[in-house]
């Protein structure tokens, strides 16, 4: 069975959300952050990193399975449970649009938003030129983000996949530890409304997150 450990408010709802899009079998298992924002010992134990998400499966041959990384687990899941759901293959015209935003959530968006975080953190002078690259350069991905949703209903294209999964929480669950204005980008907007009148989206977020804002607007 495919185990997935879930830190409240954390990258790992996208894993919960893609199973509930798949629709395949699943454990979720629920952990809580610390007041340091930090995972608990058990969940640091499951994996090296100690980091969310963490999936476990016992269903595979020469013994357990332990994998971390949202992308790794994402393809994983995919790959093995899919069926061909949720990602084109290489045949497909959407093919290169679905790894370029798949990717660009966690190769390029999330670290932006953090880095904004971590200056916010630390009380850097708005003038500090790490803080004007930071704001400049996540200025720029959420006005690129906006005009593909101008162009396309997803973010691969015309299709909901994977690649729609990857950059919800950096837009969402992340405004709740640096806040950010969505307003400029209706476009990313109504795609959030998109996303979030998915009935999977809404078990997911029901199952990990009960009673946590979804900041959607
Ligand atoms: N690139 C990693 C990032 C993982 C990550 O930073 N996870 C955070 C939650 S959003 C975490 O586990 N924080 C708890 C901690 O630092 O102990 C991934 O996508 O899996």
């Amino acid at each position: 069975m495919l185990t997935v450990h879930h830190l409240g408010k954390s990258q790992s709802e996208r894993i919960v959300w893609l199973c509930e899009e798949l629709g395949i079998p699943y454990d979720l298992k629920l952990y809580q952050r610390q007041p340091n924002f930090q995972a608990p010992a058990e969940y640091k134990a499951l994996h090296p990193m100690g980091l969310a998400p963490v999936i476990t499966d016992n269903s595979v041959t020469g013994g357990d399975l332990v994998l971390a990384e949202s992308g790794a687990v994402v393809d994983y899941i995919l790959g093995r449970y899919g069926k061909g759901a949720l990602r084109p293959g290489p045949e497909d015209a959407a093919f290169a649009d679905y790894l370029y935003w798949f990717h660009f959530a966690n190769g390029s968006f999330q670290p932006a938003v953090m880095r904004v975080l971590i200056a916010r953190r630390l009380e850097a002078p708005a003038e500090h030129p790490a803080v004007q690259i930071g704001v400049t350069r996540l200025g720029m991905m959420l006005a690129m983000l906006d005009t593909r949703l101008r162009d396309v209903p997803w973010l691969a294209g015309a299709a909901f996949t994977a690649a729609d999964i990857m950059p919800v929480f950096t837009l969402t669950t992340m405004r709740h530890y640096a806040p950010y204005d969505l307003t400029p980008y209706p476009n990313i907007l109504a795609w959030l409304q998109r996303v979030a009148a998915r009935p999977a989206y809404q078990r997911a977020m029901q199952k990990g997150d009960p009673g946590m804002e979804l900041l959607l607007g």
